[in-house]
């Protein structure tokens, strides 16, 4: 069941350009994207769908002004984009630090190598290094495993064996901290820089992606791509990624991908066209607000601590 589980997240890990692809439909924000794409939010969106109006604007209201950093009234594109990436990370890393006594059996406040296996796998697994097994599903649980013990490794930031909650977090969450970066670029180009150059071609973005013969005209997701890649990723413009670039795609908290999200979540719900959102124009689009980023998906109309009178 763990087994699957892990398969399924390698999946996802492999696959990026996928989960982006029902985003914009024919360039048009899909908000049902934003809805389903992260899943069990269903739930917390029906529980706000249950409360009161009244309650359901106290929290929204709350959160606005909690936004609203400079308290002037508006929400500018700034403060919005500043807010996710916020959420981004805290919801992110919240979730691991709820879970780390279950990794951590001993309660000594560390999780070794050995507890995270028994953890995950039920015993300790070490696959040799230099063994190629035989059955191909074997074979990539062993380099998954391997790259797991890798990232383990990497995360542990002193001279003390396993990792402690801070590392912990770093370990599951590579993409929110700092010191994994390295981590993050090397993992990402031994996943996608077929050619082993250095740098993420648009061809190797798309996965080696070819036309279909019979076709015309380019996949409708393989166009969107091609955009995002020429447009959003490559800054420098010289077709390929470097590693900084190759970070944006990567860490999906970054500056650039919360600025977008903050740039299309104004650009609907500005009824008055001055790029910035009011109280009243975000309870307007209620419905689109609180199944964007800028709510988590709608988790922190449940976060206590948003919502009710400053503790
Ligand atoms: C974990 O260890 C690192 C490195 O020694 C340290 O900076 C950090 O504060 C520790 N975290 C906790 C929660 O003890
Ligand atoms: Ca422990
Ligand atoms: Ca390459």
């Amino acid at each position: 069941m763990k087994w699957q589980l892990l398969w399924s997240s390698v999946f996802i890990a492999l696959c990026p350009t996928c989960l982006a692809t029902e985003h914009y439909v024919d360039g048009e924000h899909n908000v049902d994207y934003d809805r389903e794409a992260f899943f069990g939010d269903e739930e917390e969106l029906e529980e706000f769908a249950h409360l009161s109006p009244e309650e359901q604007k106290k929290r929204l209201i709350a959160i606005v002004k909690k936004i609203d950093s400079n308290s002037d009234g508006f929400i500018s594109e700034d403060e919005l984009s500043t807010w996710i990436q916020m959420s981004f990370r805290h919801y992110a890393t919240e979730e691991t630090v709820s879970q780390f006594p279950k990794y951590d059996l001993n309660q000594d406040g560390i999780v070794s190598w050995e507890e995270y296996n028994i953890h995950m796998y039920n015993q300790v697994l070490n696959f040799d290094e230099n063994t190629v097994l035989k059955d191909p599903e074997e074979e990539s649980f062993r380099l998954l495993h391997l790259k797991e013990k890798k990232r383990f490794e990497k995360a542990n930031v002193d001279e003390i064996p396993g990792l402690n909650l801070t590392e912990f977090v770093a370990f599951e969450n590579p993409t929110e901290v700092e010191y994994m970066m390295d981590y993050v670029i090397q993992d990402a180009l031994e996943e996608h820089d077929k050619d082993g150059d250095g740098f993420i071609s648009l061809n190797e973005f798309l996965g080696d992606y070819r036309r279909d013969p019979g076709a015309d005209h380019d996949a409708e997701w393989a166009i969107v791509e091609r955009e995002r890649f020429e447009n959003v990723y490559d800054k420098n413009k010289d077709g390929k990624l470097n590693n900084e670039e190759l970070l944006n795609w990567m860490v999906p908290n970054n500056l650039d991908s919360a600025t977008e999200e903050a740039f299309h979540l104004i650009k609907e719900m500005d009824l008055n066209d001055d790029g910035k959102l009011t109280e009243a124009e975000i309870l307007n689009n209620q419905e689109l607000f609180i199944s964007s980023e800028a709510t988590d998906y709608g988790r922190q109309l449940h976060d206590k601590r948003l919502f009710h009178d400053e503790l």
